[in-house]
């Protein structure tokens, strides 16, 4: 017997509409005998008064709909109850479902879990619907969407289809003998499966863009002690939310502040300013700046104008390829400022008066912009997936290297399943938990 389920989908608190959410084999019992009719038609709103069945006191009046499985959601039979979205009515509407017989409150992505398990979308959508619930940009969405639409399981399933063709060759090379079989067979094994690993390679290789699109771009500003950090920070996040002060050593802890920039979730980070130190605490403080630049996918090092022509020499050591070097304080400079430190150009700026800020701001859109490129490709957007991809990279450049045909066939066969775990398509009830996990409850 299977349970049925059921939620709230929409939010929590007050609203003007709350969904509440069933699947199951009891659902259209529930829809009966909380409406006291029968089910109307399929898949149309219909306004009806619902009930609590047990002390039949009305609760509410809403929009029921009737969505018999297979054309549902999860594949099952679905009910969805519209009620104004009051905690009263919610609150009544669940307590009334429960008296049901097998009616149990779902777990986190239950539905979507279901909708995986009945075939309505393979485990990379299945994903997607956590990401485009959690999407907070605009780039967020459009690669959730994306991933939603099976365009990353298109690419895996392509993959995988041809590497079962080349399963399909590498096994007739074991079961018949050289004179048997047609001429370079085992060329055409080796240049396919070499072609697929390229494939792989490459798409592997793509500095975490997906992943950075989900969880964010991070920029770490760095700089001495009293340099202006922590202002800029303010000025970037348009709020105070970093103590500024004249007293050298103010920042301890790294403040992290969450920003849109040219639709991409951004994570800045203030830090301490680093500098020789015994101070216990500001020693950890330091400690975490270096490591929070050593992590960051952009560094702002900011020099102090007031410093010149004596400029901090552990900061200098921060500046790579992957850094914007400011000059702050420049509304106190009677002289003009180095045009590069350590053969970067430098950018001078106020981060009190706000001098330099609009041009900043421009270099730190395009960095960004550059970062992740115009990549139309699907990209992987978990470390799940790249996990697969490479134990699937692993197999097949084993394959390569094996003598016997038995072995060539079985390396290949443990590369059709890591990728076939991506999509779903091999048992894999253990990874289920992990990813129906990040799901809220209602999902
Ligand atoms: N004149 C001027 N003063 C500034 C500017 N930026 C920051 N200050 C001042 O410099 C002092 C230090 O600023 P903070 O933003 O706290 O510097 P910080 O780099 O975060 O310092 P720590 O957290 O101690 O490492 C404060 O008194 C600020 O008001 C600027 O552009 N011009
Ligand atoms: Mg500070």
């Amino acid at each position: 017997m299977i349970d049925t389920i059921y939620s709230l989908s929409t939010g929590a608190g007050s609203s003007g509409v709350a969904i509440i959410r069933l699947s199951g084999p009891a659902s259209e019992e529930v829809l009966k005998k909380l409406t006291r009719k029968r089910a109307p038609e399929p898949r149309l709103a219909s306004l009806r008064r619902i009930h609590n069945p047990i002390d039949q006191n009305a609760i509410d009046e809403g929009i029921v709909i009737w969505f018999p499985g297979p054309n549902s959601y999860t594949g099952e039979d679905v009910v969805e109850f519209h009620v104004h979205g009051g905690p009263s009515i919610t609150e009544e509407v669940l307590k009334s479902i429960s008296t049901v017989a097998s009616c149990r409150i779902a777990e986190p992505g239950e539905f979507t879990r279901r909708a995986f398990q009945l075939g309505k979308m393979d485990l990379t959508s299945a994903e997607a619907v956590a990401d485009l619930i959690d999407a907070k940009t605009i780039e967020q969405r459009r690669q959730a969407l994306k991933q939603f639409d099976g365009q990353l399981a298109g690419l895996y399933d392509e993959w995988r289809k041809q590497l079962i063709d080349i399963l399909a060759y590498a096994e007739s090379a074991i079961d018949f003998s050289d004179e048997e079989l047609p001429e370079g067979i085992n060329n055409t094994i080796t240049n396919n499966i070499l072609y697929l690993i390229n494939n792989i390679a490459q798409h592997i290789d793509d500095k975490k863009i997906g992943e950075r699109i989900r969880s964010g771009f991070n920029i770490a500003i760095l700089g001495a002690p009293n340099s202006g950090k922590s202002s800029l920070l303010n000025r970037l996040a348009t709020r105070d939310v970093a103590i500024v002060s004249d007293t050298a050593g103010t920042t301890r802890d790294v403040i992290e502040v969450q920003m849109n920039l040219e639709g991409f979730a951004v994570i800045v980070s203030d830090t301490a300013g680093i500098r020789d130190t015994q101070n216990e605490i500001e020693f950890e403080g330091v400690r975490r700046a270096r490591k929070a630049a050593d992590e960051a996918d952009l560094v702002v090092v900011v020099f102090d104008a007031l410093d010149l022509p004596d400029i901090s020499e552990i900061t200098k050591n921060y500046i790579s390829d992957k850094s914007l070097v400011l000059v702050n304080k420049v509304d106190l400079l009677d002289h003009s400022l180095p045009g590069e430190i350590n053969g970067k150009e430098t950018l001078g700026i106020s981060a009190k008066t706000g001098e330099g800020f609009e041009e900043f701001q421009l270099r730190l859109n395009r960095e960004v912009k550059n970062y992740f490129g115009n990549n139309e490709q699907p990209v992987l957007t978990r470390e799940r997936h790249r996990k697969a991809l490479e134990d699937t990279l692993a197999s097949l450049n084993r394959s390569t290297q094996a003598v016997l045909p038995e072995l060539v066939a079985e390396d290949i066969r443990l590369a059709v399943r890591s990728i076939g775990k991506i999509t779903g398509r091999v048992d894999v009830e253990d990874v289920l938990d992990i990813i129906f996990g990040e799901f809220c409850i209602g999902k």
